[in-house]
């Protein structure tokens, strides 16, 4: 059984709000309960957390340290500027899946950078919601990788 933690950023708590368009219809609190469920039939214990504060999520990130295997990470607008949230990845050497619903390259230049991409395994970007999804596959597939080493 892997623990893995599904970290939201800022402004992400707003889904199914406004613009469902470029987001989706569907709110964070159905995305995690599809996470945690979808988790258990690939055998991982998924834990959400959603924070509007850049400090609240490094301190999430560093507490992962000790009791999560993998971290699944949208950091919304904080992909695009943070430095201190891509070392505090770097820091807890957890491996971590970049994840957004929008795809963020055909969207403004601003948004093709991604701080986080330079510490994440992956990035999956452009699938809504299901992007949660395919990445607990690809994290669970990568935890099970490791473990065969
Ligand atoms: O596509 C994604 O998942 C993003 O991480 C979402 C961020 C954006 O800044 C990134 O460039 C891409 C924005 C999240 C804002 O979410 C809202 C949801 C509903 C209404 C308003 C904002």
């Amino acid at each position: 059984m892997s623990n893995i933690l599904v970290l939201n950023g800022p402004n992400l708590n707003l889904l199914g709000t406004r613009q469902p368009d470029v987001y989706g219809r569907e709110t964070l609190s159905i995305i995690e309960a599809n996470c945690i469920k979808y988790g258990e039939t690939r055998g991982a214990l998924v834990s959400c957390l959603q924070s509007n504060h850049e400090g609240a999520l490094i301190d999430a990130i560093h507490a992962a340290k000790s009791d999560q295997q993998g971290i699944i990470l949208n950091a919304g607008a904080y992909t695009h500027t943070s430095i201190a949230l891509m070392d505090a990845i770097a820091s807890v050497e957890l491996p971590c899946v970049e994840v957004h619903l929008s795809n963020i390259h055909a969207r403004e230049a601003f948004r093709h950078v991604s701080y986080i991409s330079k510490v994440a395994i992956g990035q999956i970007c452009g699938f809504g919601s299901r992007g949660y999804i395919l990445a607990i596959d690809a994290l669970v597939a990568h935890l099970d990788m490791c473990d065969d080493k």
